[in-house]
């Protein structure tokens, strides 16, 4: 029986999403294309009338600013947003910054999949000296140096998300409050890895859109209540036209095609 529900967002299209460039924790603004992407998400949810009582975001503008329009467009500016770095998107190491088709013509298809989509196997890590390794970014300068990641796969990137979720998101959710998560196509394909109980062998056929609200109804254990609408293997459903959700789906597939 559903008693709480969940929306989880991905940004808007970033400036490096536009360009088709590697990006991770590249801390790179919304497009304009994007901003208007974000603000469509949050009429969806004004139509629909979802309230929340709390915001979860990642620590890059691109999440912090998708779920502000989400909160502006529901007439919610007042809640809470947490930013968490837990949310982050997945590090993308060595190839943060390249542009993803030159890094087919020059890597392979295959193997540029296998960086962008296996489960465990992280892209080329980064040197510390690199200006994209977060311990150059004084965002990062609280946090402890053994969790200032160099590369991360999907496995490591949930092994930050999947604590987070359980120590501060879960609990709230448990105590009633209704919570909407602006995060990453990688850092939610973490999270909707454990929630939907996707296998590893699953989640790499996985692709989260853009600016496209996700609802989850969950039980009072937080155990997905399936959607008779939801795109496999997905259990929530994408709020919007169907046809062109899926259009933006195969959109992120064939960004290395
Ligand atoms: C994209 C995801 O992250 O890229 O890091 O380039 O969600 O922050 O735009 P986001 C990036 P792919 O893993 O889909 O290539």
């Amino acid at each position: 029986e559903a008693k709480h529900t969940l929306v989880l967002i991905r940004h808007g299209r970033s400036e490096w999403n536009d360009a088709n460039r590697f990006t991770g924790w590249y801390d790179v603004a919304l497009s304009p294309a994007g901003e208007k992407e974000a603000v469509e998400a949050g009429k969806l949810l004004k139509q629909g009338n979802f309230k929340f009582d709390l915001a979860y975001t990642s620590y890059l503008r691109r999440a912090i600013k998708t779920c502000w329009h989400a909160l502006e467009q529901t007439d919610q500016m007042h809640l809470p947003v947490v930013p968490a770095w837990q949310l982050n998107e997945r590090h993308y190491g060595g190839l943060t910054g390249l542009d993803k088709q030159e890094t087919v013509a020059k890597h392979g298809k295959e193997q540029v999949l296998v960086w962008r989509r296996s489960y465990d196997i992280p892209p080329p890590a980064l040197d510390t000296s690199s200006e994209h390794y977060p311990g150059n970014d004084d965002k990062y300068a609280a946090l402890p140096r053994d969790k200032l990641p160099r590369t991360e796969s999907l496995a490591t990137t949930l092994e930050r998300v999947l604590p987070y979720w359980e120590a501060e998101i879960a609990p709230r959710i448990r105590a009633g409050e209704r919570v909407i998560i602006a995060a990453h196509g990688n850092s939610l394909r973490a999270l909707v890895k454990h929630l939907d109980g996707i296998p590893e062998d699953v989640i790499t056929g996985l692709n989260i859109p853009t600016a496209t609200p996700l609802v989850y109804e969950l039980d009072a254990d937080l155990k997905v209540v399936p959607h008779a609408d939801a795109i496999a293997p997905l259990q929530g459903r994408y709020l919007g036209d169907q046809a062109a959700v899926r259009a933006r789906i195969e959109g992120v597939a064939n960004q290395t095609k």
